[in-house]
């Protein structure tokens, strides 16, 4: 029975808030959907949605950035004299040790929808291997599993999911046995969730007795790492940094002991992948100092003619793009938990399914609200950026076709693996125009890099023009 009392309080905390509306439909439902409801009310936190409401949802200037930054240095993808030779030898040394030792695990963001893949089921699930048809998940698995085993040691993988798809990439988990990995070495939480508003700042419903919400962005991962008791099991088991990743980059080099080496060596809490924009519109984030902090500025908020301003060579001054590709120490994530840290929410105008004040299921556009993990980089005490390649490490399978596609991460994988072979003397058959002429794929537990091929080449078969070759 639900106390009048509890229900009298939460109808005053409603309609101080102008939220009322979430009661409309009350006397048609169940004793448990009645409890349901208040649950769902009760978890919100009023003054911040109060302040959301302010601040962002009826803020024209939310997303209004400083414009008095610099761009920040990186480490280039090689050293590129003899001091940087010794630091980056010194690196790759490290982030070895630290990667035998256990320190490193592999963190994958896999809670978004997905839509624009048009792929109905996680996104890790899709197949994406050019030559195996091997998922994503199943390409990362292969990875940490290599890693395993080229340097005896078991590296865990923690999976974000969220409530969007939590249940199905379990299942696809279990019916692939966790890929071979154990699934005590595997570990699947979910994100949190932030609710729906109109544009004038009522919270939807997404049917009579449920409020509409979705996903709180990939900066929920720095909460739900703490929430869901993966920060616990990291320390436990020694390990002190994650390498994040996305789940949709098919070329991601999970464990880099360049990468893992260079943040160690500064002394980084947060550090990041980059590489150079391909254009001023490319839809990745950019690299920005503010106040002496690394930044990232996502596309879509950085005014044209910054990202449009050229150095006297005709290079981009913010050429550093955000691939998403991170080391972030456990102990950072747990002291910003410590501290009840928030990171900025970033407002997006999305279609969302919800019911109108009749009851009736419409869709319409409305606002979700994200933060995202890059806003934690200038939080962190030291931050380094390390340039990359992006024809070794990023081919984002976004899109069902044209630029970010499968097709495009289908065709890099092969270009990739192409690369390796002829840089230790294979020779690849090329068409007229110079593009290879077959299909081919690496799996991890062939080669993890060019030095892997090495130590291989009397297994590599003559590639014939057209063929199609699984190195595996
Ligand atoms: C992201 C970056 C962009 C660039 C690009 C590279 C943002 C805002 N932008 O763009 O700067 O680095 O990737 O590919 O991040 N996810 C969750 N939970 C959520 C939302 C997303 O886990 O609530 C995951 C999602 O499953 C995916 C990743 O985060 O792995 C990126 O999400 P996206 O595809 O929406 O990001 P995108 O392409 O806008």
């Amino acid at each position: 029975m639900i106390a009048q009392k509890n229900l009298e309080r939460t109808k005053k905390t409603l309609q101080k808030h102008g939220q009322d509306h979430l009661l409309a439909f009350w006397d048609q439902f169940t004793e448990a959907q009645k409890l349901n409801l208040l649950e769902q009310i009760e978890s919100l936190d009023f003054p911040d949605v109060e302040r959301w409401i302010t601040d962002i949802i009826k803020n024209p200037d939310s997303a209004a950035i400083r414009t008095d930054f610099l761009p920040p240095l990186s480490y280039p993808p090689g050293p590129e004299n003899p001091e940087q030779q010794q630091k980056y030898a010194k690196a790759v040394k490290l982030g070895k040790e630290l990667i035998s030792d256990g320190k490193v695990a592999a963190f994958v963001v896999a809670g978004g929808q997905g839509t624009r893949l048009g792929f109905d089921g996680p996104k890790g699930d899709f197949p994406i291997g050019p030559v195996s048809n091997r998922t994503l998940f199943h390409i990362f698995a292969d990875s940490i599993k290599a890693v395993g085993e080229k340097y005896h040691v078991i590296c865990p993988w923690y999976v974000m999911t969220s409530p969007l798809n939590h249940d199905r990439t379990i299942e696809v988990f279990q019916s692939n046995n966790f890929y071979g990995l154990g699934p005590e070495n595997v570990f699947i939480f979910q994100q949190g969730t932030l609710p729906n508003f109109d544009f004038g700042g009522k919270i939807l419903l997404a049917d009579k007795a449920h409020i509409a919400c979705s996903p709180d962005g990939h900066g929920g991962s720095l909460k739900a790492l703490y929430r869901s008791g993966a920060l616990e099991d990291m320390e436990n088991r020694g390990v002190e940094f994650l390498s994040y990743f996305q789940v949709d980059n098919a070329l991601i080099n999970i464990f880099d002991p360049l990468f893992i080496g260079l943040h160690a060596l500064d002394g980084a809490e947060m550090s990041s992948k980059a590489l150079t924009k391909s254009g001023p519109k490319e839809k990745v984030g950019n690299f920005c100092l503010i106040d002496g902090k690394i930044n990232v500025i996502e596309y879509s908020d950085l005014p044209d003619e910054m990202g449009e301003r050229r150095n006297p060579d005709g290079s981009l001054v913010f050429h550093l793009g955000s691939i998403a590709i991170h080391i972030i120490n456990r102990t950072f994530v747990e002291r910003l938990n410590d501290k009840n840290f928030g990171l900025p929410l970033h407002k997006a105008v999305k279609s969302i399914p919800h019911i109108d004040e009749t009851g009736i299921i419409v869709e319409s556009d409305g606002i979700k609200l994200e933060s995202f993990v890059f806003d934690a980089l200038p939080l962190a005490s030291k931050s380094i950026i390390l340039e990359t390649l992006r024809h070794e490490e990023f081919a984002p399978a976004k899109n069902a076709t044209g630029v970010d596609s499968v097709e495009t991460a289908k065709q890099m994988i092969v270009d990739r693996a192409a690369g390796w072979l002829e840089s230790v003397g294979v020779t690849i058959p090329q068409k007229p125009d110079g593009s290879v002429d077959c299909l081919l794929e690496i799996a991890p537990g062939f080669a993890l890099d060019r030095e892997g091929l090495k130590e291989k080449l009397d297994q590599i078969p003559t590639i014939a023009p057209g063929a199609t070759v699984y190195l595996s």
